[in-house]
C-alpha cells in the first residue's frame, strides 16, 4: 500500500496535553490500543515491526505510523508488508513525534476497523521518553550492542514504558554485553516492565512479542 506523507513545517512542537487525551479517548473510544516505540537510532524499531506485520497481518488489522526527521525509508519499507495506508510524518529534523502529529496521522486510519495502532517514534533515548501523544503505552526498545548502563544513563525511557523488548540476541555471542547487569540496570529503574528477549534475524522470542500485541488487543476490547 502506499504511503501518505505528514510533513511538519518548521518546529512547531508544543506539548499539549489536551491533544494527547483527545487521541487517547479516540483510541479508547475504538477500543484501539496504540504502542509507542521508541529506543536509540538503530536499534532494530522497523525490522521488529516489518516481522510483526509479516506475522499478524492475516489475524489482525494493524496500522502504523512512523515519525522520521527527515527520510521515510521506514514507512517504505513498512508499507512492503501491509495493505494498509502507512503514515509516515516527517519532524522536519525534530527528534520526537508530538500528539497533534498523531492526532493528524490517525484521522486516514479507520479505527474502527483498525485492532491495533504501531507507532515507530524517531530513534533516540532522550525526547520520545517524556513526550505524550496520547499512545496506550510505551514500549522501549534496547538492543544488546548499546551497552549494559542504557536505562542508568536514560531512565525515563524505561521508567515510562511498560515493557522492554531486547533486541540483536543472535549478536550476544560476539559481543561482551552482560545482559543479566543490563536487566538488573532496568530492573532498576521500573520494578514493573515486562521483559522480551528478541532477535528480529532468527525469530528468537518474537512469539512473546507477538502474544503481548495479541493480549493487549483483547484488553482494549474487554475494556468499557
Ligand atoms: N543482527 C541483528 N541485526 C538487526 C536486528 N534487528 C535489526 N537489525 C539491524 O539493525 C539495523 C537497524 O535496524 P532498524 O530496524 O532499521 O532500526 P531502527 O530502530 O528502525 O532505526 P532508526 O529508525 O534509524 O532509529 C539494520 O541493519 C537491521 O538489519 C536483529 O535482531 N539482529
Ligand atoms: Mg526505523
Amino acid at each position: 500500500m502506499p504511503v501518505n506523507t505528514i510533513e511538519i513545517a518548521g518546529n512547531t512542537h508544543a506539548r499539549d496535553a489536551r491533544v494527547a487525551e483527545r487521541v487517547r479517548g479516540r483510541l479508547r473510544e475504538q477500543r484501539t490500543p496504540a504502542l509507542n516505540l521508541i529506543s536509540s537510532a538503530g536499534s532494530g524499531k522497523t525490522l521488529l515491526l516489518e516481522r510483526t506485520l509479516q506475522a499478524l497481518n492475516e489475524e489482525l488489522s494493524l496500522a502504523v505510523v512512523t515519525g522520521d526527521s527527515a527520510a521515510q525509508a521506514d514507512a517504505e519499507r513498512l508499507s512492503r508488508h501491509t495493505g494498509r495506508l502507512v503514515q509516515a510524518v516527517l519532524t522536519s529534523g525534530s527528534s520526537h513525534l508530538d500528539a497533534r502529529q498523531i492526532d493528524r496521522a490517525l484521522r486516514l486510519i479507520d479505527l474502527q476497523y483498525t485492532d491495533l495502532v504501531l507507532i515507530e517514534n524517531v530513534g533516540n533515548l532522550v525526547h520520545p521518553a517524556t513526550w505524550d501523544i496520547g499512545e496506550t503505552a510505551k514500549v522501549v526498545l534496547y538492543s544488546v550492542t548499546e551497552g549494559e548502563d542504557k536505562p542508568l544513563k536514560y531512565p525515563a525511557a524505561f521508567r515510562n514504558a511498560t515493557c522492554v523488548v531486547f533486541t540483536k540476541v543472535d549478536l550476544l555471542p560476539h559481543l561482551t554485553f552482560d545482559m543479566d547487569l543490563a536487566v538488573a540496570n532496568a530492573r532498576a529503574v521500573n520494578q514493573e516492565m515486562r521483559l522480551f528477549f528478541t532477535s528480529a534475524l532468527n525469530g528468537a522470542g518474537l512469539d512473546g512479542w507477538f502474544d503481548f500485541l495479541r493480549a493487549a488487543v483483547r484488553e482494549a476490547r474487554a475494556s468499557s
